[in-house]
């Protein structure tokens, strides 16, 4: 910092920086100044973007005093620093989040009113920045919520995409991805720091060389990149605190080749500036399975190289002692995506700071800590050598040296078991040579985390199970968490409005207080209050919908939601099965309309571009939605929505407005969902199999309250152990034969039956995520949600249970967790 060399006189430089007054009128003179100033418009020639834009530069003055603040703090202070390293952040939309942690959503109300702006008008412009997948970003992003809140030292590193995950059309159906041009409009919530930009190299080869008498290796690249951050705030909830979330972006060393340039040739001119800039151009729109494109891997060391430098150079006092490097941070690997952060803080530290191996190994051992987020064994990342090497080639050395001395560890340990060390080694032989790196995090992080008690327990007996018996101690379990700010305060006002008049304001930061609605369950009084929210939940939903030009959900209808990533092992077939049986019964007679409850079916869901199944589930779904829609037969009894570019704004909208939550993956195989916490908090009744957290929701919120179907995780293990065959659950099951044979008939693709006939098929003679197995007791469940919704007054009560019994889902919660058994850090205030 250079400011110490500045010999300010003038008065003003030498106070402290203050925030704009916190008045209505210190709020409308900011935002006009910032509209004339900052935008160029008067108020009269301005257009709602310009107001959007002057308005979040407003909020982001209020916030700038307190970041300024808390930079000089942690750079002097001793405090331990949390880097949570992820490769995506699903932030969502950030200004009315950021208006109510500073506490000024009422002061900008009715400054803009005053300025004749409809604040609502505003905010609904606002494009959310979509840099994640699904529960894996957003979980990052109600993480470093939570760590704001709870003053707690922290740095979010990831990848500031120019383009996130992709905007979901249908076209007659079938899901087409249109690019996500998020930044287009301006982006008011992050700033450059070009001049804290770190130089990031690739490829080349390493040498060796005498080092006054000391043999040194030392990694001579091919090409280099800048790594530019951009800060974005992170504020605290009411506490005035504000994080920082450093976001990286990728920019040329040499922006064009002047010469080529002045000889006319344009496009070569910046061919490698294009190539450079690639690096952070695109969010990967894969979520769990890993992508083994060489892209991707310079995304991955790009961003955790930039990071760990920049912790290094920019937050640690000049002359640190890196020996004590682990009292000052920890790095929190967000999955396997940043895992090339383990050989690059040993190269920093050993070619670079010159320190012993050992050493280096000791002290990068503290310094990381790994979330393993999944039990797929094909979302498990591996990198193959040899792009490993050709990119990376100092990182693979690495990489080997540390291979070579934990199996030594593992042959003192376990003896000379070569199956055993072929197992466990970082390096895997089949069917190429590769790095393992979920094998590489486990060995090189102090901690291994599964994201639910189930997940936990199953990466120690599975997929971790040599690492566990080697180190029972490095691994642990966090249940998942989500933030009551952005879920409930922000997303359910009314909801929220309702329990701080039962409760007081204390919930929104002490999530288990809710308990305290446990008694107004059985006030009649209190649950047609709560039921008028959820009404007017829907009705809110539906004016969204409507104003999207999607239809709103039927009148009385329950709404039963399915929202999350498009996957297999999720099984939103299985949904379909059942709104297919339900249709096909009512159309037979089978089933007595009247006995049916009218029901709107909403799914919100985006498929991988390139995962060919899960793109023919969602125009199965949209097919079924049609025909179910414009049959007189159903007509007020069914319906189907499905809202495409599903995203964090819209479900802000569905979550506070559903009835049922379906979290129906095959047990064992959802590592947690989050997702199915934002429902039970909001007083959604869950269907679902004993997997993930639901687990723990069913244990807290109780039996009665939580519609339990399928096989048990061990129950599953069974049935494939004995030999799987799905065709015999369709002879077996009237029910599903019908439904199955309905699909097949092309009744819901115009007679066509080659349209579905991959996933009949599939479903038939494979049907890897045994849906056809739960079909049956799914079904028998669905009928007891029916006959529960009936009892609108029991379903209420149970609702306000949900609620009540969900405050252990809370990320504070979560985060409280990883302070006392990973990170051994504290707040500071
Ligand atoms: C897991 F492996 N998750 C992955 C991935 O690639 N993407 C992703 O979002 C999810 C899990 O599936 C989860 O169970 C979990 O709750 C979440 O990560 C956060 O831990 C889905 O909600």
């Amino acid at each position: 910092e250079n400011t110490s060399e500045l010999r300010p006189t003038h008065p003003l430089a030498l106070a402290p920086v203050v925030a704009p007054a916190a008045s209505v009128d210190g709020f409308a003179k900011q935002f006009l100044q910032n509209l004339n100033f900052g935008q160029g418009v008067t108020l009269s020639a301005s257009d709602v973007n310009d107001q959007y834009l002057a308005l979040a530069y407003t909020v982001r003055d209020y916030l700038m005093a307190r970041w300024l603040d808390d930079r000089a703090t942690q750079k002097t202070q001793q405090a331990k620093t949390v880097c949570y390293l992820s490769a995506e952040y699903l932030l969502g939309r950030q200004l009315d989040n950021n208006l109510l942690a500073a506490r000024l959503t009422d002061i900008a109300t009715e400054a803009l009113a005053q300025c004749g702006i409809d604040i609502d008008a505003v905010r609904a412009v606002e494009i959310e920045p979509g840099l994640g997948n699904g529960g894996l970003g957003r979980l990052a992003a109600c993480f470093i919520d939570s760590l704001a809140t709870m003053s707690v030292p922290t740095i979010g590193y990831g990848i500031r995409y120019e383009y996130g995950i992709f905007r979901q059309a249908f076209a007659d159906g079938e899901q087409v991805e249109q690019p996500d041009a998020w930044l287009r409009m301006g982006s008011p919530w992050d700033f450059a720091h070009p001049e804290a930009a770190q130089t990031i190299s690739f490829a080349g080869h390493t040498e060796t060389y005498d080092d006054g008498g000391v043999e040194r290796t030392r990694w001579v690249p091919e090409w280099n990149v800048l790594a530019v951050p951009y800060n974005m705030m992170v504020p605290g909830y009411h506490n005035g605190r504000v994080n920082t979330l450093r976001l990286w972006r990728a920019v040329a060393t040499n922006a064009f080749d002047l010469h080529t340039f002045n000889s006319g040739d344009y496009v070569e001119s910046v061919r490698a500036q294009t190539f450079a800039e690639n690096i952070s151009k695109v969010l990967y729109p894969e979520d769990s399975t890993p992508q083994g494109k060489e892209l991707r891997l310079q995304q991955q060391y790009f961003f955790v190289a930039a990071s760990i430098a920049d912790f290094i150079d920019n937050v640690l006092p000049d002359d640190f002692d890196l020996d004590k490097l682990p009292e000052r941070v920890i790095f929190q690997l967000n999955d396997t995506h940043p895992v090339i952060g383990v050989p690059e803080l040993m190269r920093v530290l050993v070619d670079e700071k010159k320190l012993e191996w050992d050493a280096a190994w000791a002290i990068t051992q503290k310094c990381f800590a790994y979330t393993c987020h999944t039990l797929l064994p094909e979302a498990l990342e591996v990198w193959s050598v040899d792009l490993l090497g050709r990119l990376l080639p100092r990182h693979l050395e690495i990489i080997y040296r540390i291979n070579d001395e934990f199996l030594l560890e593992v042959r003192e340990r376990f003896g000379d078991d070569e199956l055993l060390i072929r197992n466990m080694s970082i390096i895997g032989e089949h069917p190429y040579r590769s790095v393992r790196m979920a094998y590489l995090a486990t060995v090189a992080g102090s901690k291994v985390n599964g994201v639910a008690e189930l997940h936990s327990q199953l990466l120690r007996d599975n997929v971790l199970k040599d690492f566990a018996t080697m180190w029972p101690d490095k691994f642990t379990n966090v249940t998942n968490g989500v933030t009551p700010r952005r879920f409930l305060r922000l997303a359910n006002p009314e909801l929220s409005a309702l329990i701080t008049e039962a409760l007081g304001a204390g919930w929104t930061v002490d999530l288990e207080r809710l308990r305290g609605l446990e008694a107004l369950a059985d006030d009649a009084d209190f649950r047609e209050r709560f039921a008028a929210v959820k009404a007017s939940n829907k009705r809110r939903l539906g004016r969204v919908l409507e104003a999207r030009g999607d239809a709103a959900p039927g009148d009385g209808h329950m709404l039963d939601v399915m929202i999350k990533r498009l996957h297999e092992y999720k099984r939103q077939t299985l949904k379909v099965l059942h709104i297919v049986s339900t249709y096909e019964g009512i159309v037979s007679g089978r089933l007595d309309v009247d006995d049916v409850q009218a029901r709107t079916f909403l799914f919100g869901a985006k498929a991988a571009p390139g995962y060919g199944m899960a793109k023919r589930i969602i125009h199965l779904i949209n097919a079924v939605g049609e025909v179910v829609s414009a049959d007189p037969r159903v007509q007020g009894k069914l319906q189907v929505l499905y809202p495409a570019n599903y995203n964090v704004t819209l479900a802000e909208s569905i979550i506070p407005a559903a009835d049922l939550s379906e979290q129906i993956s095959l047990a064992g195989k959802e590592a947690s969902g989050t997702g199915n916490m934002k429902l039970a908090l909001n007083g959604a009744l869950t269907i679902g199999t004993d997997d993930g957290a639901n687990v723990e929701i069913r244990k807290l919120v109780g039996d009665d309250n939580f519609f339990l179907f399928g096989m048990s995780e061990p129950e599953v293990e069974a049935l494939w152990a004995e030999g799987y065959r799905p065709a015999d659950f369709y002879q077996r099951d009237e029910r599903l034969r019908s439904a199955i044979d309905l699909i097949a008939s092309g009744a819901f693709s115009a007679g066509d039956r080659t349209v579905f006939e991959p996933l009949v098929s599939n479903l038939l003679y494979e049907d890897r995520f045994m849906a056809l197995a739960d079909f049956s007791s799914y079904l028998d469940a669905q009928n007891r949600v029916d006959a529960a919704y009936a009892d609108q007054d029991a379903w209420v009560r149970s609702a306000i249970l949900n609620v009540a019994r969900s405050g252990y889902f809370s990320s504070d919660r979560a985060m409280r967790d990883y302070l006392d058994r990973i990170w051994h850090a504290t707040p500071v205030i």
